[in-house]
């Protein structure tokens, strides 16, 4: 099993003082730096808005962040401007180590249409093109971790399932901006219901880390290389090795 990380959205924008501050958001960037030192693989997304972006509150006069209105078809909260393409908010929070990231993945673009997941947008109608690098590298697991938990974070990782990769959340690695009370663990359980994994970051460093291989890397992670995971999912059953990958009730949502 090739396993990537996946970096979701550590821009500027979600940090603490930012246009759409997630809380406690920079907090994730130094366990994104030490896991990122352990993968082969890392690919980073960023969201990458053309300033006239439909999900912007400021284009829909009247319309406050956090409002919900129909957006060609799709349900849509309103954020305030944010990650505006080559502006310092959509850049990489400055602590982030770029040198370990392989690709990065721009979501967002189309200003008719919001992309949570960093594999499709909203309406599941266009591809990043995270999917196919990722097929292209051989990858079957995904480690996914960032900002924000309730939105791009929970969209990536479900939509990882069901393109049929084994896909871990790197729960304290993530946060979230929780619009309503309880919006962060409920996004935690339909990620798990979806068929996700929970782990921890301390579960994927030394000295937790079984079999380490000297290729690719001190902690390169191959095949059995991560110790099966300590914190099952209830009534789900699951491989040694890691979590079921979800078999999809709706065949036709599958993309791959
Ligand atoms: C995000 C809201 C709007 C995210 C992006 O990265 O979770 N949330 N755009
Ligand atoms: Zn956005």
């Amino acid at each position: 099993m090739r396993q990537a990380l996946v970096l979701v959205d550590l821009q500027n924008d979600f940090m603490p003082g930012g246009a759409l501050a997630v809380p406690e958001g920079d907090r994730v960037v130094p366990l994104a730096n030490h896991l990122a030192r352990t993968f082969d693989l890392v690919v980073a997304t960023q969201d990458w808005h053309p300033a006239d972006h439909g999900s912007f509150a400021a284009g829909h006069p009247g319309r406050q962040p956090g409002e919900v209105i129909d957006l060609h078809g799709l349900p849509q909260v309103l954020w305030p401007v944010h990650c505006v393409q080559d502006t310092p908010g959509a850049d990489f929070h400055p602590d982030l180590d770029r040198s370990r990231i392989t690709r990065i993945i721009h979501k967002g673009t189309d200003p008719q249409v919001d992309s949570y997941s960093g594999f499709y947008d909203n309406g599941h109608r266009h591809a990043t093109g995270l999917g196919d690098f990722l097929k292209e590298k051989g990858v079957t697991g995904v480690f996914v971790l960032g900002l924000a938990t309730d939105y791009c974070v929970k969209a990536t990782a479900i939509d990882a399932v069901r393109l049929g990769y084994t896909t871990w959340l790197v729960e304290d690695a993530c946060r979230g901006v929780g619009l309503h009370p309880g919006d962060i663990p409920a996004a935690i359980q339909d990620m798990i219901r979806a068929g996700v994994a929970l782990t921890r970051s301390g579960q994927l460093m030394p000295p937790e880390i079984e079999s380490l291989t000297p290729h690719p890397g001190p902690y390169g992670r191959t095949e059995g290389s991560v110790r099966p995971l300590q914190r099952q999912i209830p009534g789900r059953l699951l491989e040694e090795s890691g979590p079921a990958t979800l078999q999809t009730d709706r065949e036709g949502d599958r993309k791959a």
